[in-house]
């Protein structure tokens, strides 16, 4: 079983989320999503409308996703893909090279980002 693993905050859930986490899953059987709980948001500087536990209900309810664990801290990965046996480490290439620290452990591919949706571009139409 070939699996895969992406992080990220996925709130507010959109279009451009999901064309990831259809992609993600191409690359493999079994995707694992980390996902970044309320605490790292805080590091992270962001802000995420839903809760952790809500944040995670939602992917766990998506197709492509097999798996949803949380995301802690920036230190975590190498052992994420340790611990979870992962062939391919996939990121939209807004984060081009920042992971190829992982390169010795999997595969690491930086998918092209979805132009035209982004949570700021959602809530700046909505104020
Ligand atoms: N994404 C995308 N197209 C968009 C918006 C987002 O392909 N229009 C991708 C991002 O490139 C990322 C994933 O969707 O791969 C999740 O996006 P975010 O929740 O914004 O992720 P981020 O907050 O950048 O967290 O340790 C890594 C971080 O946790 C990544």
């Amino acid at each position: 079983m070939k699996k895969v693993l992406t992080y990220g905050t996925f709130d507010l859930l959109h279009w451009g989320h999901i064309e990831l986490l259809r992609r993600a899953k191409e690359m493999g059987d079994y995707l694992v999503v980390g996902l970044s709980t309320d605490a790292f948001n805080r590091i992270k500087h962001k802000e995420a409308y839903h809760s952790y536990q809500h944040r995670k209900l939602i992917l766990e309810a998506i197709r492509y996703v097999d798996e949803v664990i949380p995301e802690e801290n920036w230190d975590q990965k190498i052992d994420d893909v340790k611990n979870n046996q992962i062939d391919v480490f996939v990121m939209g290439d807004d984060w081009l090279g920042e992971f190829d620290f992982l390169k010795p452990y999997c595969e690491v591919v930086y998918l092209p980002r979805t132009d035209g949706i982004s949570t700021t571009q959602i809530k700046d139409d909505l104020s």
